[in-house]
């Protein structure tokens, strides 16, 4: 045997160690690295709800209710001219078309577009004012699902949601505490599927808390 055919055989030995390592590196720290990757997840959606929340406040401070979650407009004066509603990702969508109608009442989404979606393909009519959209978004939590949103008028009534556009409607009502209220009953409540991507599973992050 030549000198240099033992140097190749010896290197395609060493390959094959090296692949061994990563595999078995890969095997070890992989399921570490998503679990940190959906804990960053949960923070990034729990830090968008909190967002959200001020939104719906803000609002509340100004009309004197909170954005309500069948796309019915209180505001004083002329109702806008939207769509009728597609009976899918509903409450989002109310919330997201409420809080978008002027900067006086509202607050200007577009800083979370990355986190916009249209998993049901609806179209409002006209523009949303503060967005320049004709679509009618939903919003989604880190993981891609559209969050839900109830106020306290409708808090009770189950929602139809689309949790992707390859996915067909699931229907998901707002979670309730140990006594048996509802998480956000006196204002609304926010829910996401969590890490899972279904709702009503332990993983579901709720918006408030407490
Ligand atoms: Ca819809
Ligand atoms: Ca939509």
């Amino acid at each position: 045997m030549k000198p240099r055919d033992k140097q190749a055989g010896f290197t395609l030995i060493e390959l094959l160690i090296v692949i061994a390592i990563i595999g078995t590196l890969a095997a070890v720290l992989l399921p570490r690295i998503l679990e940190s990757d959906d804990i960053a997840k949960g923070t990034a959606t729990e830090a968008m709800m909190l967002q959200l929340a001020t939104a719906a406040n803000t609002f509340n401070r100004s009309e004197g209710y909170y954005p309500n979650a069948d796309m019915t407009y209180l505001k004083r004066g002329k109702k806008p001219a939207w769509k009728t509603d597609n009976g899918q990702n509903t409450g989002i969508e109310s919330f997201v078309l409420m809080v978008s109608q002027s900067k006086r009442a509202g607050t200007d989404l577009s800083d979370l577009s990355d986190n916009f979606s249209n998993t049901d393909g609806d179209q409002n009519g006209p523009e949303l004012p503060l967005l320049g959209m004709k679509y009618r978004p939903e919003i989604t939590d880190a993981w891609g699902t559209p969050l839900v949103y109830w106020s306290k008028l409708n808090i009770s009534k189950k929602q139809t949601v689309v949790p992707s556009e390859y996915e067909s409607a699931v229907t998901v009502s707002a979670m309730k505490r140990e006594d048996g209220t509802y998480y956000g009953h006196k204002k609304f409540q926010f829910l996401s599927a969590g890490k899972d991507l279904t709702f009503g599973t332990d993983d579901d992050i709720v918006w408030p808390s407490n």
